[in-house]
């Protein structure tokens, strides 16, 4: 019986160190352990502009590196403005200011901007507050109102951000934005009012035809190859800019069409956003195989460790 008990003891205590070692590689979201850097993907906005960065690109998911710049221990949103605007912005870091707020974090000034009438999306999600944790791959849209009175300015996103087509093909995109039921609760809906434009590698606007739709869906065909950006800007009523980057590229794979450069319409966006939904669906189930995994070992060692105490308990009472 003694031999067991050390056996299960032994077993119990392996359970229980293993437990903090399972549990930090499943929650490492925002925690910067010495120094580490992660990548964000930072998109701004001032006014319905895209803002410019020191080189008069727009910022349009530009990569931007991020670690704890304010050494609070995890990267969080401020960390990423800090690192955006000292890399990005015209007149660097000293364009953004936080202060603690009511609510937490709150930003001061944005992209020089002292408005105060700032809103900032992860992964097209609102953020609470600037003391938000940021990940490794998130992308971070932050802008200034252009309504900065009833805040009117309808936030937008694509459904996909990325795809690519073969010249010929005529994609189909998805335009989304927020809507608010009689709760006050956001509701994902498709933009019915938004100017759409297709812009060349070198962010020149091209005359190629992009329209939307009232379901939220923007068609264009692409005939010549090359990366381009479709946009989403301000039109009737107020909106967040948005934009998807497009490659389009010969089909060289077999039974590809780059023979005779007649590709049919359609599906090669259908593929891409499938794989898209894949990948993240993947990565969701990952997650939670993660979860699961930690949350039985979590109640094995529990369990186990109980019956230890249990047992430890009647022999001393023995
Ligand atoms: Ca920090």
């Amino acid at each position: 019986m003694k031999k067991l008990t050390i056996t299960t003891l032994i077993i119990a205590l392996c359970i229980c160190l293993s437990l903090p070692v399972l549990a930090a590689e499943g929650d490492s979201a925002g925690v910067s352990p010495d120094g580490e850097l992660i990548t964000v993907y930072a998109t701004v906005a001032v006014a319905g502009e895209f803002a410019e960065d020191a080189d008069g690109a727009p910022v349009m998911g530009a990569a931007v590196d991020v670690s704890d710049e304010d050494g609070d221990g995890a990267i969080t949103l401020n960390d990423a403005f800090t690192a955006i605007h000292a890399s990005l912005c015209p007149d660097g870091v000293d364009a953004y200011a936080s202060y603690e707020g009511d609510y937490g974090l709150s930003v001061a000034k944005f992209w020089g901007d002292e408005s105060g009438a700032f809103g900032y999306y992860i992964n097209n999600v609102s953020a609470l507050s600037a003391g938000d944790p940021v990940s490794d791959g998130d992308a971070i849209t932050a802008f200034v109102y252009s309504d900065a009175v009833n805040y009117s300015d309808m936030y937008t996103w694509f459904e996909t951000s990325e795809i690519t087509a073969v010249p010929g093909e005529t994609v189909s995109l998805k335009l989304n934005t927020y809507t608010f039921d009689e709760s006050w609760n956001a509701v994902e809906s498709a933009c019915e009012n938004a100017a759409i434009s297709v812009l060349d590698a070198d962010g020149n606007e091209t005359d190629i035809a992009a329209s939307l739709e009232e379901d939220g869906s923007v068609t264009v065909t692409f005939n010549d190859t090359g990366d381009f950006t479709v946009i989403a800007k301000t039109d009737e009523t107020p909106i967040v800019p948005s934009f998807c980057t497009v490659s389009v590229e010969e089909d060289t794979s077999e039974g590809g069409t780059s023979d005779n450069g007649s590709s049919t319409s359609g599906d090669s966006s259908d593929t891409a956003s499938s794989e898209a939904g894949t990948d993240s669906e993947s990565a969701a189930e990952d997650e939670e195989n993660g979860l699961i995994y930690i949350l039985i070992w979590s109640t094995l060692g529990i369990g186990i460790v109980a019956i230890v105490v249990n047992r430890i308990v009647k022999k001393i009472r023995q």
